[in-house]
């Protein structure tokens, strides 16, 4: 048998743009649901974003989330970037901008999110199947979704798509008026775990090998990358082959700070650009990974998806509060500045750092030539600092 609830927000996806949102909403006296196809389990499984901008910070410490983060998390005050055997160069972004990044994973995040929602007594439904939307053009939107082989209405105000790039919000849409743009890149991210203290500082290399980073969790747990044809599996990757590749393209210096050790977890990420425009259709609102996607380079996703958060949630009180409905008019505009923004940053660093299929020996030497521009440049490094830190929201 089937039954019909009510709230205010039904909320698409319980990943960190959906948990944060029905967060925020909580806070400000506006129901929600969440509908989450998989499990709680599967979601705090994936290991994902590890830097945060500096209002992404600021907005998990307004809205009570950062107790953990103040401990755990910690601050950085730029990048390094090594490059054909240089010692790291340091893009200063505190110097810069005034403002630094912290490194804490997105499943702390998500944990955090969840407690906090628990502890608030919010609705997330788990294992939600074939949810679809409806009427969304309407003034009374309403999803349907399949629990237990039994098939279960939501109605509500609004429905906010918070359900990632593979989700059903963004499909919901005509094609007549969503528009699409799309860049896959050759290659891909092998991302490797493991219980190891981590050198101090994030560092981007570009080598002729291919791209490397290094990067970490909390004081005993690293987090690092090697670019990797798209063709490979984590099973072509030992973790002696992995630390051969990642020493050599960090370069001697680098390499001597870094302790190898078992890794813990081993995945392959696909690296792609992708912006759908507007991201408001009817009463229907796409958020984060729904509506944008960018390669990992310059760690954006999870940030441009907090801030999509934060124009969406403010939007929404406002409306409960006064019956506006100018900030919601306006979400699909804001929001988009900035993720063209942060599609930019991503993509200029994924092609300055990444080695290219076709890439002949002067294209390398070309990309060098940019770094020791930027190394030896001031106002190249503040413009570079200035996105990198994040836009202001
Ligand atoms: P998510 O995390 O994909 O969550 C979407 C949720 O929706 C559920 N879902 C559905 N639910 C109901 N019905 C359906 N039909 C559904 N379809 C899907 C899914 O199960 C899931 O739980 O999107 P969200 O919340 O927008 O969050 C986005 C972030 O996860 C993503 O942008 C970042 O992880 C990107 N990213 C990074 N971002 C950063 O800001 N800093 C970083 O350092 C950073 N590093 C990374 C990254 C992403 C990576 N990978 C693997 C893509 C490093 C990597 C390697
Ligand atoms: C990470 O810690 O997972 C990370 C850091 C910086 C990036 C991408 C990913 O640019």
């Amino acid at each position: 048998m089937s039954t019909t609830t009510r709230t205010q927000v039904i909320i698409v996806g319980g990943g960190p743009s959906g948990l944060m949102l029905s967060h925020i909403l909580a806070q400000a006296g506006i129901e929600s649901i969440i509908l989450e196809r998989t499990s709680r389990q599967h979601v705090l499984s994936r290991i994902r974003a590890g830097v945060l901008e500096a209002g992404t910070v600021q907005m998990l410490r307004q809205h009570g989330l950062a107790q953990r983060l103040d401990t755990e998390g910690s601050v950085h005050n730029g990048t390094g970037i090594v490059w054909a055997g240089h010692e790291q160069f340091f893009i200063d972004v505190k110097k810069h901008t005034g403002r630094t990044m912290m490194t804490y994973g997105q499943t702390a995040i998500t944990e955090d999110l969840y407690a906090a929602r628990d502890a608030a007594g919010g609705v997330i439904i788990e294992a939600a199947a074939d949810v679809a939307l409806h009427d969304i053009t309407g003034s009374r939107p309403w999803a349907s979704y399949r629990q237990d082989g039994v098939m279960q209405r939501i109605e509500a105000d609004f429905i906010a798509g918070c359900d990632g790039f593979h989700g059903v919000s963004r499909r919901s849409i005509p094609e007549t008026v969503l528009q699409t743009f799309e860049k896959v890149y050759p290659f891909g991210w092998l991302g490797v775990m493991s219980r190891t203290p981590p050198v101090p500082e994030i560092i981007y290399a570009n080598h002729p090998d291919g791209f490397a980073m290094c990067s970490q969790r909390n004081p005993m747990l690293s987090r690092y990358y090697v670019q990797c044809p798209l063709s490979d599996t984590p099973e072509d990757w030992s973790d002696d082959r992995f630390w051969n590749a990642l020493t050599t393209r960090m370069g001697p210096v680098i390499a001597d700070q870094i302790e190898t050790g078992p890794s813990i977890e081993k995945s392959i990420a696909p690296l792609r650009s992708f912006v759908a425009e507007p991201m408001r259709w009817g009463q229907l609102f796409l958020v984060g990974d729904a509506a944008h996607i960018v390669p990992p380079t310059g760690a954006k996703g999870l940030n441009l998806a907090f801030s999509d958060v934060f124009y969406l949630s403010r939007a929404l009180i406002d409306f409960y509060r006064t019956g506006k409905g100018s900030g919601l008019d306006s979400y699909s505009e804001t929001a988009l500045r900035r993720v063209w923004s942060a599609t930019r940053l991503s993509w200029w660093l994924t092609n300055l750092l990444h080695r290219f299929p076709e890439q002949t020996a002067i294209d390398q030497r070309l990309q060098e030539a940019e770094l020791d521009f930027l190394r030896r440049n001031e106002d190249a490094q503040r413009a570079l600092a200035r996105p990198y830190v994040g836009e202001p929201f």
